[in-house]
């Protein structure tokens, strides 16, 4: 499975929920394959995706967010799994793209490649419904289930880094003004 593969099976089953990209490839690749209001791209805030994601959730509990995070990313905030099981958010999805190394700075190996498994660190962490996938079939079918039933979900797709587009023009001022009319339109 690809990254830009996963993130247009999410974007062909959401309208206007908001999607919260991790900084880097996530950010690029969303970015790429759709420009909407209700993107939000983090840059260089590396680890807080899923706690941006989760505070939206908390603040907007009538709609499904998505978070589109990185292993090395995750592993640096792994309190953010307990604290996502603590909150049990039924409107939160977290996929997590595990290639497997930091791409953005160069491909280091992260720990998920020596046998740290995201998966079962947030099951172990209590969130509610956790799936492991290394394919896109399987990865859309764990999107159909996250996307029609409560969460917490905790989706943790293995992937192949063939890299991503270019750093796109974002200007992070218009992103989160644009980001934050969508929650009162
Ligand atoms: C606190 C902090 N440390 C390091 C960096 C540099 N950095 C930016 S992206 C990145 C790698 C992110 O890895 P991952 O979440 O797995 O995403 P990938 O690049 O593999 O898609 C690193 C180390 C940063 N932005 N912030
Ligand atoms: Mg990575």
């Amino acid at each position: 499975m690809l990254r830009p593969d996963g993130i247009r099976a999410l974007l062909d089953r959401v309208t206007d929920e908001p999607i919260i990209a991790n900084l880097g490839s996530a950010t690029f690749d969303l970015y790429h394959a759709q420009q909407r209001d209700a993107n939000f791209y983090t840059w260089g805030a590396m680890g807080m995706v899923s706690s941006i994601g989760l505070g939206v959730a908390l603040a907007a509990p009538e709609k499904k967010v998505y978070v589109i995070d990185g292993d090395g990313s995750l592993l640096m905030n792994l309190g953010s799994l307990g604290t996502i099981a603590r909150q049990n958010p039924k409107n939160l999805v977290h996929i997590v793209m595990d290639n497997q190394q930091w791409a953005e700075t160069g491909g280091q190996p992260t720990h998920t490649s020596t046998g740290t498994d995201l998966a079962e660190i947030a099951r172990a962490s209590g969130i509610a419904h956790v799936i492991r996938v290394a394919s896109l079939e399987d990865f859309e079918d764990a999107l159909d289930h996250a996307v029609n039933e409560d969460g917490p979900w905790c989706i943790v797709a293995d992937i192949e880094e063939h890299g991503h587009g270019a750093r796109p023009p974002v200007s992070v001022e218009e992103n989160l003004l644009r980001f934050r009319r969508t929650f009162t339109d």
